[in-house]
């Protein structure tokens, strides 16, 4: 998978991109992850990458022609051009607060669909609304507002990536895990030591006992909401 993100913001990412499990990922070549710089793509020297939005109102929004300029350069399989490339092909996601909300499923379909997720970082101002044609879909985190949707993006390149084959290690354990999460199958779990302030661990989980420990940890399990 390649990711491309847009951000004026590309420092955010430098030690998200830079630590862990994406950095091993990054270098075993399972995934790319590219920040741009929003500002590279303007043609004037102040680098503007904002302005006043027409019939006024408080803010500046983000300008067109940077956005699809940046869109246009590194998008393998643009969704404005009429070709797309064959097979696995390129998204490209607007992050904004009105976006549809980011869901495991979603996560799954993102890891399953493509070879390349393109993210324009919105700002919390708005954008030149024209920019609705040069994508795919809008994204949001969740129902709220944050400044801008750099912080979404890290969580999509994170829940994406550690869908991929070879990027988790351990792959029982992910496999077990999103079972556990769409069946709402999620046990709690301890280690030591076995007596923390008072509060034990379960004498079921020290036995041994695979079947014992496995009817209690379907007893105890939490419903996710
Ligand atoms: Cl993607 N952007 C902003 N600015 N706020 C958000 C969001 C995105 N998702 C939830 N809140």
């Amino acid at each position: 998978m390649r990711y491309d993100i847009i951000t004026i913001f590309p420092s955010f990412f430098d030690s998200f991109k830079n630590e862990s499990l994406l950095k091993k990922a990054q270098d075993k070549k399972l995934i790319r992850i590219n920040v741009h710089n929003l500002r590279d793509w303007t043609a004037d020297k102040h680098k503007t990458v904002d302005d006043k939005p027409y019939g006024g109102g408080a803010g500046m929004l983000l300008k067109i022609e940077p956005l699809v300029k940046a869109i246009r350069a590194f998008c393998k399989s643009p969704a404005h051009k009429a070709s797309a490339t064959k097979g696995k092909k390129s998204r490209v996601i607007l992050l904004t607060p009105s976006g549809k909300q980011f869901t495991q499923k979603k996560a799954v379909q993102f890891a399953k669909k493509y070879d390349q997720l393109i993210f324009i970082c919105g700002r919390y101002e708005g954008f030149d609304a024209r920019i609705k044609k040069y994508i795919d879909e809008e994204v949001s985190l969740g129902p709220y507002v944050l400044n801008g949707g750099e912080v979404a993006a890290m969580a999509i390149v994170e829940a994406t990536a550690r869908l991929l084959r070879g990027v988790i290690g351990n792959v029982k354990s992910l496999k077990e895990e999103s079972y556990a999460t769409e069946k709402n199958l999620e046990y709690p779990q301890y280690t030591r030591p076995e007596i923390f302030e008072g509060h034990k661990v379960s004498s079921v989980l020290l036995t041994g006992d695979h079947k014992k420990i496995a009817e209690w940890r379907k007893k105890h399990v939490k419903k996710s909401k």
